[in-house]
């Protein structure tokens, strides 16, 4: 037991039930616990419910980034990660529907080597071709904000780690960012602390590595704090929905987990997703989207399909929506919302075992009886070559 966090752990409890959490913030961890530690630390002090989240490569497809205001993600440490493709595509959407996302140095370093490509180009600058290992920068002011300069100097030094190989990444800023600080590489005006706004949600970028040194320096731990102020994004919290979602051939649905994503009719944006887990009958409820508005609302159980209920519906505040029922196919075991042979292929993988084995594949018992038989697969061919929608 660690004596220190304590005091750290009855201040929570004690910001929880005040209701006072700044935002509720995902930290995917570096890989490194001493930085993981900082980090929480730091973000907590400034009044956050702070969640450490699993490595940032290990993140499950399928992870629910929408029920954190703002997530925080530092590659540095495994540097040759890449974040599972489908976790990418939701991270961005996450961005883009109104989520906020605050990133370190290897984001922009990985994207000039081809690392999670299918995020980086919403990312507000690009590699310049030389990082540093310099022991220290000296950050001014580009541009003044008063969320991100709160309480800070126009200008200071910032004590650098090396983590990964190096210490900072010298980036071209695209033309579309906002740069707050900068350092000057020879005649150059390098970005050092910037981001900007895509669609709904907000990205910051740090072009240092962000390590311990970095974050006991009470001016940078400030900037971090301020930083994920800025794109504090929208969680989906207004009145709730109920519906009812079936997946066939599973014996008992009590305790299944439901995604809940809302779409804006209007402009086709994702605005938010919510979980929620159903009743035997797949019944369910579940928390809608903050912003009244007419929503389409999308459904996708682990190895279901995503399935749309007839119609559209408008928020009413304090007034629960019943927006029907649908009935999906069961077989996507690999999780891209089709039943295809990659499914087939990862279910003969885990054919014949039971819990305990070791080729045991939870989501391949595709009728929940506790072993992977031939029922799987012939629930598997009932759906195979269906597709979400
Ligand atoms: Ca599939
Ligand atoms: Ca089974």
């Amino acid at each position: 037991m660690n004596q220190a966090r304590v005091p750290l752990s009855i201040a929570l409890v004690a910001l929880a039930a005040a209701g006072l959490a700044q935002s509720k913030i995902g930290v995917l961890s570096s890989g490194a616990p001493t930085i993981d530690a900082k980090v929480v630390a730091v973000l907590s002090a400034d009044g956050n419910e702070v969640t450490l989240l699993p490595r940032h490569d290990q993140t499950p497809i399928g992870f629910n980034f929408f029920a954190y205001d703002s997530i925080y993600l530092q590659p540095n440490v495994f540097f040759s990660s890449v974040i599972p493709d489908l976790v990418q595509v939701d991270l961005k959407n996450y961005v883009r529907g109104g989520g906020g996302l605050v990133t370190a140095e290897w984001a922009i370093w990985g994207s000039g080597s081809g690392y999670n490509a299918s995020m980086s180009g919403d990312w507000f600058g690009t590699y310049a071709g030389s990082y540093s290992s310099n022991p220290s920068l000296s950050a001014s002011t580009v541009t003044s904000d008063p969320v991100i300069h709160a309480g800070l100097p126009a200008s200071f030094t910032i004590p650098l780690d090396s983590v990964g190989g190096g210490t900072y990444t010298n980036v071209t800023a695209k033309s579309e960012a906002q740069v707050f600080y900068g350092f000057q590489d020879g005649g150059v005006t390098r970005p050092v602390a910037f981001g900007g706004q895509r669609t709904l949600g907000r990205i910051f970028h740090y072009a240092t590595v962000n390590g311990v040194a970095q974050f006991n320096d009470p001016n940078f731990a400030r900037l971090f704090q301020n930083s994920f102020r800025w794109v504090k994004g929208k969680s989906v919290d207004g009145p709730g929905i109920r519906g009812r979602y079936t997946l066939l051939a599973l014996a008992d649905q009590t305790q299944m987990r439901l995604r809940v994503t809302y779409q804006n009719v209007s402009n086709n944006l994702i605005v938010g997703t919510a979980d929620a887990v159903v009743d035997a009958d797949g019944f369910f409820t579940a928390l809608g989207p903050s912003t009244p508005g007419t929503y389409r609302v999308l459904l996708k159980a682990r190895t279901g399909l995503t399935r749309r209920p007839v119609g559209t519906y408008t928020t009413q505040v304090g007034q629960e929506a019943n927006v029907g029922e649908v009935v999906s196919h069961n077989g996507d075991i690999d999780g891209d919302d089709e039943i295809t042979v990659f499914d087939y292929i990862q279910l003969s993988f885990a054919f014949d075992t039971v819990p305990g084995d070791g080729a045991w594949d939870p989501d391949a018992d595709l009728d929940g009886d506790g072993a992977v038989t031939v029922f799987d697969y012939i629930t598997l061919s009932n759906g195979f070559g269906e597709a979400g929608m």
